[in-house]
């Protein structure tokens, strides 16, 4: 069964839910785990003040038996604080000057203005908002708890802000590892650190936002996983695809593709025998070739935009007046670098488990961690 979910809710609404279903029974979850992975994406230099009303917690309201999974589709609920600040708001009709018409370029107010004609911008807000992303984590820190009890784990970290670069850093060395997960820019060298912090209060400062670049690694995904057969079962197909509907990614890419000079000789994965086993001196097309993962580390960069949300104004239309204006400001963050590299491994994580389950059809945990174990044994004597 192929692992799916859908979920819903708006930014200010009662809450957010998801179900997940195809989730194999018999899996022990760790709700401390899935928490802390929300509490991870709160956290980052540049948020703004709703981050201080929020204190994301996942409620599971079906499809467990105790701590166990039972196969029945997983309810997942967070409960949105802010609304009882905006309790009676949902209930009510609008009044017609409490609609808002000016819209930010570059959010989803102009496009879902035209497209849903409910004629208030609000309503575009609440959806497009990417706290949406808080449910989107719950649903995959399930699948990222269950990837690292199959020996695959996804770390990621802050690339770039603006023009500074936390480049060449190895994060599957647990110190730096932890050192990063404690940099409120999740960076490594310090001093990269400390530009980035003040170029996000320069932006603050003047009204504005900050975009950059996040970085992701996979590390345990064995080979063979996706496939070139068809064009919509390649695994960097599907990653991008679940990337790009992130809020505010504007571009993926796998590996050095954008750094290397794109010559054969020097771009493609030299591969040589030692031991018995196949190696790669170098792992620059980010372990995956033709749509299937080589057994190399996947290693994913994502643009993230600066927000549309300028205080300072950008020249814009009010859709209801039909007059030039300057866009109004809705309280926002300042940068979403820092939150999108935890949505990202999240989001990554639900992918990678629905194309291992492709692989490894299974309904029960052991019967899944089973076919793994022994395809990997089978790999070697092949
Ligand atoms: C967002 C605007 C801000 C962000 C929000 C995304 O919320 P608010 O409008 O309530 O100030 O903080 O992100 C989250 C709430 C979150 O949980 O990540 C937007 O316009 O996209």
């Amino acid at each position: 069964m192929p692992l799916r979910f859908l979920d819903g809710g708006e930014s200010h609404g009662r809450a957010l839910v998801a179900i997940l279903e195809g989730f194999p029974s018999n899996y022990e979850v760790d709700i401390d785990y899935i928490n802390h992975q929300l509490s991870r994406r709160q956290k980052g230099y540049g948020r703004g003040q709703r981050m201080t009303i929020e204190k994301d917690r996942v409620e599971v309201w079906s499809g467990l038996r105790g701590r166990k999974t039972t196969g029945n589709p997983i309810t997942l609920i967070i409960k949105n604080k802010d609304y009882e600040n905006w309790k009676g708001y949902w209930e009510k009709d609008i009044k017609k000057e409490d609609k808002i018409g000016i819209a930010r370029p570059g959010h989803g107010d102009l496009v879902g203005f035209y497209k849903y004609k409910t004629g208030d911008i609000r309503d575009i807000i609440e959806r497009t908002s990417a706290r949406e992303t808080a449910i989107r984590c719950a649903v995959g820190a399930l699948c990222k708890q269950l990837l690292e009890d199959i020996g695959i784990d996804i770390r990621s970290k802050v690339h770039s802000l603006g023009e500074f670069y936390d480049d060449n850093v190895d994060i599957f060395n647990d110190e730096i590892y932890d050192i990063i997960n404690r940099s409120p820019m999740r960076c490594y060298n310090k001093n990269i650190e400390t530009h980035m912090k003040n170029t996000i209060d320069m932006c603050k400062e003047e009204g504005d936002t900050i975009g950059g670049r996040a970085y992701l690694s996979i590390r345990g995904v064995p080979i063979g996983i996706g496939s070139y057969t068809n064009w919509d079962r390649k695994l960097d197909g599907i990653l991008s695809m679940a990337i790009l509907s992130i809020q505010a990614v504007k571009a993926v890419s796998f590996g050095k593709t954008l750094e290397l000079p794109l010559i054969g000789s020097v771009y493609n994965d030299e591969a040589y025998l030692e031991d018995g086993a196949i190696k790669r001196k170098t792992n620059n097309c980010g372990g995956i070739e033709a749509g299937v993962s080589n057994g190399e580390n996947i290693e994913i960069y994502a643009v993230i935009k600066p927000i549309p949300s300028v205080k300072k104004g950008l020249n814009s239309v009010d859709l209801i007046n039909k007059s030039n204006v300057i866009s109004r400001y809705e309280r926002s963050d300042v940068s979403a670098v820092v939150p999108a590299t935890v949505v990202l491994e999240n989001v990554c994580a639900f992918h990678i488990l629905d194309e291992i389950l492709k692989k490894f059809p299974s309904d029960d945990f052991y019967e899944l961690k089973n076919s793994i174990d022994r395809y990997k044994e089978e790999l070697l004597s092949y």
